[in-house]
């Protein structure tokens, strides 16, 4: 059967990892950029990142060039609104100068809404703990959405609201660095009222007739077997397994409008139709399989030394994409987009001034056999966004981890399409039939 004709082939970024200007034309500060000091590795900041703020030209006729259908990114909301109740016009005339950049050169723009750098202002009100934080999203959204939907169709509310909500707010690994284990209901609360809110907005406020999405962690465990008990209990873990901050908690209520246990207290009837609106598609982003983030055997016997890994030590498991967009489509309901999935390389410009980056191009192999897998089992899938365009910030790693089909040389900015740049451009020059 293969990809849909009109399959939404492309790569995403965010903007705290690739904009940088981090205070020019007007621009707030954001968590990210006041409050990570001594938390990045070697002292790295967003600062400067890709500059892509001022390279945006190039980097979308680098697009081009491969061939990209879609391209997705977030709005950086302390660009847009420096201060509570303050819209920074030079902030939104980027984005709209970006968005043209991308429709002129034939590529839909895919806009996420929240990529984690939340405003300071915001921060100072309390942020996510703050129950009006839903509010304030909703009137940065309605911001966003008339400015630019008279070119954008596509939008996803927040991204991995697992990882900023988790590793924000309770083991303090990501800013605002905070451990406060017991406000995770009440944040988890605030974050689905804000998209539901946000949602609304687009809906009653786009000009285009939206396609409405999220963009959560999304990955599944693999089964032990294909038997039909193994492939049950896959299923039940992968809902079930990681608890608070696992699939069921964040999708279901946002989905099926169901209240896992632990957020029965929390959310109540009333919250519950806010948040639990239609969307248009089921995004979700995926790296490795559930059960293969532990690296200890005894948790998963799956394990051995000395398995195919990333340059993060993320284990490799193409039918991860396979069994996630299977169950998520299966549970849901909904057109599937694959809003992350890459890997990270220590690649670097080789002698012959390229970038030879085999291993990448072997893993977007597999997944996309993997994903391939699904569709002619008939789920639904409607998208594949690589991460990343660029080597980026990769948030408390700093640079090194490099997961684009760009290399970048942040010592020059330069950009080197990587070979696996250009075996994309044939997957989407052929629509998949050179897997
Ligand atoms: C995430 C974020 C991205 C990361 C990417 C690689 O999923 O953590 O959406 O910003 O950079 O996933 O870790």
């Amino acid at each position: 059967m293969g990809f849909p004709k009109d399959f939404l082939w492309g790569s995403a970024s965010a903007a705290f990892q690739i904009e940088g200007a981090y205070n020019e034309d007007g621009k707030g500060l954001g968590i990210w950029d006041a409050l990570s000091e001594g938390h990045i590795r070697l002292g790295a900041t967003g600062n400067v990142a890709c500059d892509h703020y001022h390279r945006y030209k190039e980097d979308v006729a680098i697009m081009k060039e491969l061939g990209l259908k879609s391209y997705r990114f977030s709005i950086s909301w302390p660009r847009v609104i420096p201060k509570e109740g303050v819209i920074n016009e030079k902030g939104l005339a980027f984005y709209k100068d970006l968005v043209k950049e991308l429709t002129e050169a034939g590529i839909e723009p895919m806009v996420t809404l929240f990529h984690w750098n939340l405003p300071m202002w915001m921060h100072e009100k309390g942020g996510w703990l703050n129950p009006q934080v839903a509010d304030y999203f909703a009137e940065y959204a309605k911001v966003v959405v008339t400015a630019l939907s008279d070119k954008v169709k596509y939008w996803m509310t927040i991204n991995e609201p697992q990882l900023f909500a988790g590793a924000g707010y309770v083991d303090g690994g990501h800013a605002p660095f905070l451990k406060m284990p017991a406000m995770f209901g009440k944040i988890t609360r605030n974050i689905m009222l804000a998209h539901g809110k946000a949602v609304k907005v687009i809906r009653e406020n786009a000009l285009l007739t939206p396609m409405v999405g999220m963009a959560p962690t999304g990955s599944a465990v693999i089964p032990k077997s294909d038997s039909a008990e193994d492939l049950e209990q896959a299923r039940f873990e992968t809902y079930e397994g990681d608890g608070p901050n696992g699939n069921a908690w964040w999708a279901d209520p946002i989905c099926l409008g169901i209240l896992p246990e632990g957020l029965k207290k929390e959310i109540s009837a009333e919250d519950l139709k806010i948040i639990h609106q239609p969307l248009d598609f089921y995004g979700f982003n995926i790296y490795t399989a559930q059960n293969f983030w532990t690296q200890d055997p005894k948790q998963n016997p799956a394990l051995y030394d000395g398995m195919p890994r990333t340059g993060f030590d993320w284990a490799i498991k193409p039918e991860s994409i396979y069994y996630a967009a299977k169950f998520h489509y299966e549970r849901y309901g909904l057109p599937i987009i694959i809003t992350e999935n890459g890997m990270s390389n220590p690649d670097f410009v080789m002698l012959d001034g390229k970038v030879h980056d085999p291993q990448r191009i072997d893993y977007i192999h597999r997944y996309l056999l993997q994903l391939k897998r699904a569709v002619d089992e008939g789920v639904k899938v409607i998208g594949y966004q690589y991460w990343s365009i660029l080597d980026n910030m990769e948030w408390t790693e700093g640079y090194e981890r490099r997961f684009g089909l760009v290399h970048v040389d942040y010592q020059t900015l330069k950009r080197t399409i990587k070979d696996s740049g250009y075996f994309y451009a044939e997957v989407i020059k052929t629509n998949g039939e050179n897997l």
